[in-house]
């Protein structure tokens, strides 16, 4: 098979990506490794940036979005007894984020892959990149065990932080910057009513906790665990239990208890690959860089990749410009590394670290009530939430 451009991942960057394209009249193939059903199981992020909700809007799939998705104008900074709102609304002039959940969102891409003509091969096994550096990459994969071969111009790296795309890159060619945290995030959802009307971040003396929401009648809800704890050391009870004490007594008096549909551990690092091309490969997302969830960002962030990308390659193959394609890494870069600085110090604002002693707590109190009595300092908070521009 010949083709422009060959996606590699068919999660929320390599599916915008591949309809921004289409929508442009280039040709290009999205390879999946897993099955469609398998992607829409994976319970991710949940609020939506300007940019994400504007890429939806430009492909003309932004229906359900507009129907279903929560407009947000304020989140909340919970510290012990102490509520501290932040009004994006009216801090960043009107600009808001919306509650709206990634699965969905990957929902309304796939499902418009065949009116739009977007090709996704699922289920395509051991993907490999070839040639990467020259102008004439190939991709190789196995399907019900046939080998088979796509020949491209351009190969777009979206399989997430484990995929090949990075791997493709040769040792020494680019540079990792990485920060693990002692700590993963356990996530639960229900069908039970939020406790709020708006996201709460809480710090407590026993961990973080986050009260977050897919609709009305769905919640989701976080508590950071230690690494070596595993889900089943976690029976529901014990998660609400949890929740009820670090959210503290106001939001505790609203929580609604209900059986988890999905509950699971994932861990929180902060990593950058770069540069975010080579040759004639593009890394879009998670295969370049990871955030924690803390600033809700990582979804958010592959949407800003890709609306260079596809900037980029748009410019490319209609007037032939390379210097577009050369520029990409640096734009994207940009605004990944002030992603990577809010959500790093979103983080360490808001949970207790191991090695952490009184004088790091005192700095949290102390920035917690500067933020409380600072218009400029909520200020600088609310224009990162909500999306620094693009
Ligand atoms: P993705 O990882 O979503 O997609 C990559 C795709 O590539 C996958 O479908 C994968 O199957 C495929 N792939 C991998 N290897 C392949 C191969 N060899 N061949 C073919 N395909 C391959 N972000 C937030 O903003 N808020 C959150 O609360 C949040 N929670 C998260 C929880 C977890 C457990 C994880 C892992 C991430 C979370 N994120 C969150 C970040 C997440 O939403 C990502 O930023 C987002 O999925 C990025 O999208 P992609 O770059 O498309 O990567
Ligand atoms: C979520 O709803 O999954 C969510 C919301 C905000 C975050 C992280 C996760 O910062």
């Amino acid at each position: 098979m010949k083709t422009q451009v060959c996606i590699i991942g068919a999660g929320p960057a390599g599916l915008l990506l591949g309809h921004l394209l289409r929508a442009e009249g280039i040709e290009c193939v999205v390879l999946e490794r897993r099955s469609p059903d398998y992607v829409l199981s994976r319970i991710r992020a949940g609020v939506l940036e300007e940019i994400t909700v504007s890429l939806m809007e430009r492909l003309g799939l932004d229906a359900r979005l507009k129907a279903e998705g929560l407009p947000h104008e304020g989140f909340n900074l919970a510290d012990g007894e102490r509520l501290i709102r932040i009004d994006i609304a009216e801090l960043t002039g009107g600009k808001k984020v919306v509650v709206y959940g990634q699965t969905e969102l990957t929902r309304d891409l796939m499902e418009a892959r065949e009116e739009r003509g977007l090709e996704v091969i699922y289920e395509a096994d051991d993907v490999t990149l070839h040639d990467v550096e020259g102008e004439t990459p190939y991709v190789t994969y196995s399907r019900d065990g046939k080998a088979q071969r796509i020949d491209c111009r351009i190969v777009a790296g979206c399989d997430g932080f484990h995929g090949p795309s990075r791997a493709a890159i040769p040792a020494g060619v680019g540079k990792e910057y990485l920060r693990e945290y002692p700590f993963g995030w356990l996530g639960i959802l229900a069908d039970v009513p939020p406790c709020n009307h708006e996201l709460i971040y809480a710090n407590h003396e026993r961990g973080f906790a986050l009260a977050s929401m897919r609709s009305e009648t769905r919640s989701r809800y976080y508590v950071d665990v230690p690494l070596t704890e595993k889900v089943e050391d976690w029976p529901d009870e014990r998660v609400w239990d949890e929740l009820a004490i670090r959210l503290g007594p106001q939001a505790a008096a609203h929580i609604v208890r209900g059986p988890a549909l999905e509950k699971s551990i994932a861990p929180l690092r902060s990593f950058v690959f770069a540069p975010m091309r080579h040759g004639s490969l593009l890394l879009c997302g998670d295969s370049a860089h990871i955030v924690p969830p803390t600033g809700a960002k990582g979804l958010n962030l592959a949407a800003s990749d890709v609306h260079y990308a596809a900037e980029a390659l748009v410019k490319f193959f209609r007037a032939n410009d390379g210097d577009a394609i050369s520029g990409y890494s640096d734009k994207a870069l940009a605004r990944v590394w002030k992603s990577e600085r809010f959500s790093w110090s979103l983080t360490r604002l808001m949970h207790r670290f191991p090695e952490d002693g009184p004088f790091e707590r005192a700095m949290q109190v102390a920035e917690l009530d500067y933020i409380a009595s600072s218009r400029a300092a909520q200020t600088s908070i609310a224009e990162n939430y909500v999306g620094l521009p693009v």
